[in-house]
């Protein structure tokens, strides 16, 4: 079976944490490709950081820093501070040892030509992570967020001011011109089930749809797409997904978020076949199962691995059942 995640970094590493370890359970040959905003990716000290990609490759690794939420565990900071003596970097973005380690080697294959996604190969061929990590697009697609006067990177929007300056929209810089990294609309096209992670709905998932050609290849894709809601009893699980949804128009609300991705079957634009929304929010099932988006509500608190992985259960049950009925039809 091939599994195809859209994610973004905390949340998506969390369900793919999860996804994996069902995976390993009921489908030992199953093949799991996550597919990864490079939004948030930034020049940093001439070097290139992608936290999203790094996030899940440290999470999936088992060398991520739980606490900080980011980076590697166990850290060190003496480049980051001998680098501030010389005013290199941002004081609001902190870039630990080892975590520069894997910038070093990522900015020096990228000058040598070597495409992102070569790159993540590369990277990530030190660990058995369990699953193949794929950039959106191998282009530079970074998103900035437009506040009152000035538009600033992303990392300085959510890091230095933690989202607090109301945003009055973000922008995918570049967007227009770039491609889907090499093998993602393969793996779309060849997908048994497709899942939007509970990642960030606008600057995570949102941004990987923007890449031209990526949302039309979930809507033409046969396998079901359902989506986990990032939201859960009208308040965000982590993050700030709230201010992004606000900017956008969107109601910070399971059955919003659902609606804002759009049914596939009755949309022109819409790519869900299938929702998971809390408990809390068992009242959105009828009402969206009704608009062409056969909702469940389960358990969406991920606080562990175990509870990662049943809802990830719960997703493919429900594409399962996707196909069983697509196939009745
Ligand atoms: N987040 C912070 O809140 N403060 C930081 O100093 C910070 C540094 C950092 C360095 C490397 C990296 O890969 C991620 C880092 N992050 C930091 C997290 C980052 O802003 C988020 O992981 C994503 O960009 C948002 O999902």
């Amino acid at each position: 079976m091939k599994v195809v995640v859209l994610a973004g970094g905390v949340g998506g590493s969390r369900f793919l944490l999860g996804m994996r370890a069902e995976l390993r359970n009921t489908h030992p040959d199953a093949e799991l490709t996550a597919i990864v905003n490079t939004g948030d990716d930034l020049w940093l000290a001439g070097l290139r950081i992608t936290p999203d990609l790094d996030t899940i490759l440290y999470t999936l690794a088992g060398i991520n820093d739980t606490e900080r939420g980011w980076g590697r565990v166990g850290e060190t900071e003496r480049v980051s501070t001998e680098l501030a003596a010389w005013g290199i970097g941002h004081s609001w973005f902190t870039l630990g040892d080892l975590d520069l380690a894997a910038s070093i080697a990522r900015s020096s294959w990228l000058r040598e030509g070597v495409p992102l996604h070569e790159v993540v190969e590369r990277l990530q061929a030190r660990w058995p992570l369990g699953l193949r990590m794929l950039p959106a697009t191998d282009d530079e697609v970074e998103t900035h967020v437009r506040v009152e006067g000035r538009t600033m990177h992303f990392q300085e929007w959510w890091t230095r001011y933690r989202a607090s300056l109301p945003a009055v929209a973000f922008e995918q810089l570049g967007v227009e011109s770039s491609t889907p990294a090499p093998g993602v609309i393969a793996a779309l096209e060849s997908a048994d089930v497709i899942v939007l992670a509970p990642s960030n709905p606008v600057v995570s998932i949102g941004t990987i749809l923007g890449i031209p050609g990526l949302r039309d290849a979930l809507r033409a894709s046969t396998a079901p797409v359902v989506g986990v809601s990032p939201i859960i009893g009208g308040s965000v699980v982590r993050g700030m997904a709230d201010s992004c949804l606000t900017t956008i128009g969107v109601e910070t609300d399971a059955a919003a978020v659902a609606r804002h991705y759009g049914s596939r079957h009755s949309s022109s634009s819409g790519i869900l076949d299938g929702w998971l929304v809390d408990t809390a929010d068992e009242a959105a099932t009828e009402p969206l199962t009704a608009e062409g988006i056969a909702t469940r509500a389960v358990p969406l608190w991920m606080r562990d691995e175990p509870m990662s992985a049943a809802i990830a259960a719960a997703a493919l049950e429900l594409a399962q059942q996707l196909a069983r009925d697509a196939d009745a039809d």
